[in-house]
């Protein structure tokens, strides 16, 4: 058993680590300013986790928060590309501020080791595919900046203070508790949550639009893996987390709307500001490095994530 701190365990992954852990037998902590967290997505396990609710640019709040803690997974965080494209010095604050305020807590309190969300968006309009973590990174938005940021805090930290880290390049991870009412939402979430209403949802560019989605339950995986892996193999480094599949735009619309029996054809709008065209992942790294293995699949997991809203 091992003490973990989950930073935005109201959040969708934040969440869903904390069933999973929970379910292993773990201790739990979890903090979250419910800006976008969701106290409803810790309802059955709210008695088996320790929760406050703290900013993470709280000085005095990280410093207890990582008292006597083994792993932290830090989720915590303003994410969207086109609410940092509206809104960059917010999400810089929670972003790159907060993940700052953490890592001297983390450091402080000799915390064995910090696994982060970083992000896909941190290889822009680079147009090779599959991305691979050697690429130089071409971030487009503010969003992708701030999280590239963070990547390089963590590295910064492991050489400067010895404190373990490991990067979790997520690709567009969606499922079960995934926020749906915002416009910031993730786009499956959106799509479906649209549809239920009997609203047609808006694909902003030509549907060509590629991502490699991954279910959640993959990055589940991940971080119980980057947590647990040597550290000459983990600390320091990047880890692609993705499918090494990538799917339309068209192909997700066509795809809710068959399990939902949505007949309305997509309307179609401009490409959206900050966005990229195509996103897939190498995940070799993650799988001969880490052991990861993306055993959830793209339609099981729509599947599930239809039938949960
Ligand atoms: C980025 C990152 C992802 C994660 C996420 C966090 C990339 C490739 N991915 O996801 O790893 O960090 O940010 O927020 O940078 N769309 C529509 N209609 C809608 C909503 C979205 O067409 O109503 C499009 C949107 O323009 C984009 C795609 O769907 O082309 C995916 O958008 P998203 O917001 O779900 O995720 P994305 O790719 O910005």
């Amino acid at each position: 058993m091992a003490r973990y701190l989950i930073t935005g365990i109201a959040g969708f992954i934040g969440s869903t680590l904390a069933h999973a852990l929970v379910e292993q037998g773990h201790e739990v902590r979890g903090i979250d300013n419910l800006s976008t967290g969701n106290l409803e997505n810790l309802a059955d396990i709210r008695t088996r986790i320790s929760f406050q609710e703290m900013d993470l640019q709280d000085v005095a709040g990280m410093k207890s928060a990582c008292e006597g803690i083994d792993y932290i997974l830090h989720q915590g965080a303003l994410a969207s590309v086109p609410r940092s494209v509206k809104d960059p010095v917010s999400s810089h604050e929670s972003n790159i501020n907060g993940t700052l305020n953490l890592l001297v807590a983390a450091r402080d309190a000799r915390v064995r080791r910090i696994v982060y969300a970083a992000s896909s968006s941190a290889y822009g309009d680079q147009p090779t595919q599959p991305k691979q973590e050697d690429m130089l990174p071409r971030p487009l938005s503010p969003y992708a900046v701030q999280k590239l940021t963070c990547e390089y805090y963590i590295q910064a930290f492991y050489r400067s203070y010895g404190l373990e880290g490991v990067c979790l390049r997520y690709f567009n991870i969606f499922g079960p508790r995934q926020a749906a009412d915002s416009p910031y939402s993730g786009v499956i979430a959106q799509f479906t949550y649209k549809m239920m209403a009997g609203e047609t949802p808006t694909i902003f560019g030509d549907g060509l639009t590629s991502r490699d989605f991954n279910y959640v339950d993959n990055a589940v995986s991940a971080n119980l893996l980057a947590c647990t892996a040597p550290s000459a193999v983990a600390t320091g480094r990047v880890f692609n987390i993705g499918t090494g599949k990538s799917h339309t735009l068209n192909e997700v619309y066509a795809t809710i709307a068959e399990h939902l029996g949505f007949t309305a054809k997509p309307i179609y709008g401009p490409p959206r500001e900050g966005d990229i065209q195509h996103s897939l992942a190498d995940i070799s790294r993650a799988t001969s490095e880490l052991g990861y293995s993306p055993k959830a699949h793209f339609h099981d997991g729509l599947k599930k994530t239809v039938a949960w809203y």
